[in-house]
């Protein structure tokens, strides 16, 4: 039967999108889009159901009772899939937070070009977490002694990973409990890795509790280092103005897309495109100047920090190239598409590769290391606007939209109670008045079997209807920008009546955008400081908040849904399941899809589920906060109890006539 082609609007409810995949149709380009819709993902393997790990493979477990050659069953198949893909995304995150860690040490002695301590405020509050001695210290100093700290914690072999004991007491005697803190970063994931090797490690659940001891590496070890040492270098993100989408690239300036992850290459970009010397050279080539832009968690880095567009999400950076505007796509590590190089012959794009760890055949390999790094980003930018005079007709999409990023954990405790009071008690306050009545972290990909951008605007929405307070990071948080969720008080009118009390009281969106992937973290950091805060239990599973990654498609992914869940939280995924696969029949549940979910609660209190229908993960999400709100006692969330003050009183007032106004705010009919 042939596939069904699906229509631009079908594909994308972006309009910039829609109008790039008209272009690629009308002159048949592929894309990611195309490519979803002309191949069927295998329903063997997308379901678990295949096992490629030795040579006697791969084994497809189709029929009742069939095992692998070896014997493995469809449950240790699945364990050992989910494992691997989890191993790997915890290996992503965490080896940029390594190399985060050897360039705080590298800038702690002096060795890197470019680069400063720019956030010494946190530099001085993280050593002193680890009780690294601060005072009569230089920056440098307390730098170099944190740098080694975090650099060991990749290599240890034995006992506790550092940051640990960053979380609440209470979650870290479960974590000890279970036998899952992890011992070093890099250890977790090659045991993961050896665990899963042919003829080890076969029973589901003990694979699956490794699991989760190498997610929690990532969550409270590479990614939180990561995050860590981009803030002590590059500034502690706060509120900043802000717009996505494909409009921000400029027809008379060479507009050069910065597309990946670490920040330590775009934010060296940024500083070279502001370098005299390089917009004169600009001018020189005939545009007015550069325009810089960016692609996937690269751009929330640069957009939170410094306030540069956001060209898009993950499904955006081939449609970036089609526009026929980006003289250079400067790529990293993470999320990169080899169908990018291929699609670039097309226009004049150059497709710069910069990470030793990252080559694309037929890409330019401009190498990026820290002691060269302000000269190799120049020498990248000076590639760029020499293949300006190369460009051909471009075809801009005019849409987009105002944000307002900048929501690191640190913003959202000075907002809530300015310098002298900073604290989470407001927060804590709302939801325990039931004025915001839980709290949604809506995070993660776009994937292109999925309409683009769909399931995350539409499951946003819905929840601020209903007083869900909404953080976002990733490509999800990508999503609202470009659709003006994020933009300040506007679109309040969408948001339940305590909620938008609140964002009108202190000033905020009610969707906060708190960065890229790694910065999940954050949400982990802003959990456990509203369980020290009071009033809403004493660990992160009491906290009426979920988890939701409506479109994922990457293996890191599941290794924040993992960590998640070891957390306390509760995370569904849209889409499809990768362990929903039995012989013979798709099942509603698993031994596996059972195990990670009501397993895993009955252990840590959160659990993992996929869930294909948008509605029913709203409705699951707003059943467990409400079910969280009892168990804590807290009143039972009533939508029409609040929001009489605001805007909408005063319309409300503003429709009656005069006496009655008066009675309705004085309480008697004054003259
Ligand atoms: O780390 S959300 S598509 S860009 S994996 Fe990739 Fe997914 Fe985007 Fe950032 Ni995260």
């Amino acid at each position: 039967m042939a596939r069904k082609t699906r229509t631009p609007e079908e594909q994308s409810i972006d309009p910039a999108a829609q109008k790039m995949l008209i272009y690629a149709n009308e002159v048949g380009i592929s894309t990611a889009f195309s490519r979803a819709d002309a191949m069927a993902p295998c329903n063997v393997g997308s379901a678990g159901m295949c096992c490629k790990l030795c040579g006697m493979g791969p084994c497809r477990l189709t029929k009742e009772g069939q095992t692998g050659v070896c014997g493995a069953t469809i449950d240790t198949i699945q364990a050992r899939n989910l494992i691997r893909a989890i191993a790997a995304g915890s290996a992503a995150h965490s080896d940029h937070g390594r190399d985060m860690a050897f360039t705080l040490k590298a800038v702690a002695n002096d060795e890197t070009e470019g680069y400063v301590i720019r956030d010494l405020a946190k530099l001085r509050n993280i050593a002193a977490i680890y009780d690294i001695p601060i005072d009569g210290r230089s920056p440098g100093e307390i730098a170099n002694d944190l740098a080694d700290l975090y650099i060991s914690q990749f290599g240890q072999q034995k006992g506790e990973i550092a940051p640990i004991i960053r979380a609440p007491e209470k979650r870290q005697k479960i974590w000890a409990e279970e036998g899952v803190i992890p011992r070093g970063i890099d250890r977790e994931v090659v045991e993961a890795l050896h665990r899963t090797h042919m003829g080890d490690d076969q029973d589901p659940e003990h694979i699956l509790s490794h699991a989760i001891r190498t997610s929690l590496a990532d969550g409270w070890g590479g990614s939180m280092i990561a995050t860590d040492v981009s803030d002590i270098l590059f500034g502690t993100p706060a509120p900043i103005l802000g717009e996505a989408n494909l409009g921000v690239l400029k027809d008379d300036m060479v507009n050069v897309v910065v597309h990946g992850h670490e920040p330590t290459l775009s934010q060296m970009i940024v500083a070279a495109s502001q370098d005299p010397e390089i917009i004169e050279y600009a001018r020189e080539a005939g545009a007015e100047g550069i325009n810089l832009s960016g692609i996937c968690c690269t751009a929330n880095e640069i957009l939170m920090r410094q306030g540069i567009p956001a060209a898009g999400n993950f499904l955006h950076q081939e449609l970036s190239i089609l526009t026929g505007a980006v003289e250079a796509m400067i790529v990293d590590v993470q999320c990169i598409m080899q169908a990018l190089v291929g699609l670039a012959e097309n226009f004049h794009t150059q497709v710069i590769t910069t990470s030793p760890k990252v080559k694309i055949k037929g890409a330019t390999h401009i190498e990026f290391d820290e002691k060269h790094a302000l000269s190799t980003a120049k020498q990248i930018l000076r590639v760029a606007i020499d293949n300006y005079k190369n460009r051909g007709k471009t075809r801009i999409p005019q849409d987009k939209e105002k944000l307002i990023p900048g929501f690191s954990h640190e913003y959202i405790n000075y907002m809530l109670g300015g310098s002298y009071r900073a604290s989470f008690r407001p927060l804590n306050d709302a939801i325990m008045s039931g004025r915001i009545r839980g709290v949604a972290a809506i995070v993660g990909c776009n994937n292109a079997r999925t309409q683009q951008d769909y399931l995350h605007v539409y499951v946003t929405k819905e929840l601020l209807k209903q007083d869900v307070l909404v953080v976002e990071t990733g490509c999800g948080a990508i999503a609202s920008a470009k659709l003006g969720l994020l933009l300040g008080e506007a679109g309040l009118d969408q948001v339940g009546p305590g909620l938008r009390e609140i964002c009108e009281t202190i000033g905020i969106p009610p969707v906060l955008h708190m960065g890229s992937c790694v910065d999940n973290t954050r949400i982990l950091t802003v959990l456990t400081q509203m369980v020290e805060e009071g009033g809403l239990g004493d660990d992160i599973d009491q906290v009426p908040a979920v988890g939701l990654a409506p479109e994922w498609m990457s293996e890191k992914a599941l290794s924040i849904g993992a960590y998640c869940v070891a957390s306390g939280a509760y995370v569904m995924f849209g889409g499809s399941s990768p362990v929903s696969g039995m012989p013979d029949r798709m099942a509603d549940s698993t031994i596996v899809s059972e195990f990670i979910s009501s397993g895993w609660e009955e252990k840590y209190g959160g659990k993992l589920e996929f869930v294909a229908d948008p509605d029913e993960m709203i409705r699951k999400t707003l059943e467990h906060i409400d079910r969280k709100r009892a168990d804590l006692g807290l009143p039972e969330y009533e939508a029409t109890k609040f929001g009489r003050s605001g805007d909408a009183r005063m319309l409300e007032l503003e429709a009656l006539p005069l006496e009655h106004r008066r009675k309705a705010i004085y309480g008697v009919a004054a003259d």
